[in-house]
């Protein structure tokens, strides 16, 4: 599809032309489904500030403060509403998570301070996840059992069981710490590769069945390919049906419908132990990445307006308290790319620090977790 790149309706217009009711509602709905105005709210505000950072990443990659932008705007209603309900801490009692490149809304939901996000993006030495060394969104945190973002698409689904096995395992042992699942995410057109299928594979061996939540968020694209050129015209979570998968496809624009899909595939994973395969149709709001311009698509549905439009409409927020809320969150990415402009960026000598964590192995080989076997030895960090 062609990006067009025509100017946004003006904001303020916008606002003025939009209705509001004074009563206040107690929940939002979406067809059967209904989602407290709290929750509502607190999903909304999570997701003006994951577009926020998004938004002013893309700047950042355009004026040379980084070099390289990918990312999810288009995807925070689904990504936000999943990172607000995994059970985040370290070790198999709680969910892991092996995530796609344009998860920024999963894990700001889930705490994570913008800051985190811009040093990866400005490729700086403080960056927590690569020390400045990796893409963009390649998020990588212990303490919450997120498991290294690779480039290489879909690898994740490979992955994906072994983390569900030792979960498998350490409930059969541990009953009370029997509720940790594994969460793996990908995009439709990575679905065509066989990492995908082996995850379908090895979730379902018969008795050994692994707590796996596959989710796949089709935007209908991969970096140009139309979905119709890649797959059959069937939902990709039909193929979870010759493995006995349950799952679903649903609308990821809608955090109501989105909420209440990841809850429910969530409670199975964890409950029986079994794996959902969930599809979430979502938009791709700026080209694919950088390298093509990542310039903004106008025809495709914008989840946040779309949203923001049901809340006023409903009476559950006004024009001056979304002005307010943008404004902060404009604040707060500003403010998290000024500190990261100020820190310095990894050495020539950092290239090979921290490639290895430290391990047995360094017994053979003292000292070389920080390269390989023959390389001259570097300072230990
Ligand atoms: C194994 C592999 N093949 C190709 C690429 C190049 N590549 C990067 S992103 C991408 C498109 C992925 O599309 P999709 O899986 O739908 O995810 P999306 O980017 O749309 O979220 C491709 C082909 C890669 N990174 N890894
Ligand atoms: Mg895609």
């Amino acid at each position: 599809m062609p990006e067009t790149h025509e100017e946004p309706p003006d904001f303020e217009d916008e606002l003025r032309r939009r209705a509001t009711r004074t009563a206040a509602p107690a929940v939002i709905r979406s067809g059967r489904e209904a989602m407290s105005v709290e929750l509502a709210l607190t999903v909304y505000r999570q997701m003006l500030r994951t577009r926020a950072l998004e938004e002013r990443s893309i700047k950042m990659s355009k004026s040379g403060e980084a070099y390289f932008w990918i990312g999810g705007p288009g995807e925070e209603a689904f990504n936000v509403c999943l990172g607000l309900q995994v059970h985040k801490g370290r070790g198999p009692a709680y969910d892991y998570l092996h995530l796609h490149y344009r998860n920024a809304g999963v894990l700001l939901a889930m705490g994570m301070p913008m800051i985190d996000h811009t040093r990866q993006l400005a490729m700086r030495w403080t960056d927590r996840h690569s020390r400045g060394r990796n893409f963009v969104g390649h998020y990588a945190v212990p303490e919450w059992n997120v498991v290294p973002v690779t480039s290489v698409i879909e690898v994740q689904y490979a992955m994906a069981p072994g983390t569900a096995l030792v979960q498998k395992r350490h409930g059969l042992k541990n009953p009370a710490e029997n509720e940790g699942i594994t969460i793996v995410v990908g995009g439709e057109a990575g679905a065509a590769e066989g990492d995908f299928e082996t995850c379908l594979n090895w979730s379902t061996r018969p008795g050994l069945e692994l707590p796996v939540l596959m989710v796949v968020t089709n935007n209908r694209f991969g970096i140009s390919t139309d979905i119709d050129t890649v797959h059959a015209h069937r939902p990709i979570a039909d193929r979870a049906i010759p493995y006995g998968i349950r799952h679903e496809t649903i609308d990821g624009n809608d955090p109501v419908i989105a909420w209440h899909a990841i809850d429910r595939a969530m409670r199975y994973c964890r409950r029986e132990r079994k794996p959902y395969l969930l599809e979430a149709m979502v938009s791709r709001l700026h080209g694919h990445s950088s390298s093509s311009g990542a310039q903004r698509n106008w025809n495709e549905v914008d989840p946040l307006a779309q949203f923001e439009q049901k809340l006023l409409d409903a009476g559950a927020i006004d024009a001056a308290t979304i002005r307010t809320l943008k404004e902060e969150a404009k604040k707060e990415a500003d403010e998290a790319v000024a500190q990261t402009m100020k820190e310095p960026e990894p050495t020539r000598e950092d290239v090979y620090r921290f490639t290895y964590a430290p391990s047995p192995v360094d017994a053979v080989y003292p000292h070389d977790y920080t390269g390989l076997p023959g390389r001259p030895e570097l300072p230990h960090p």
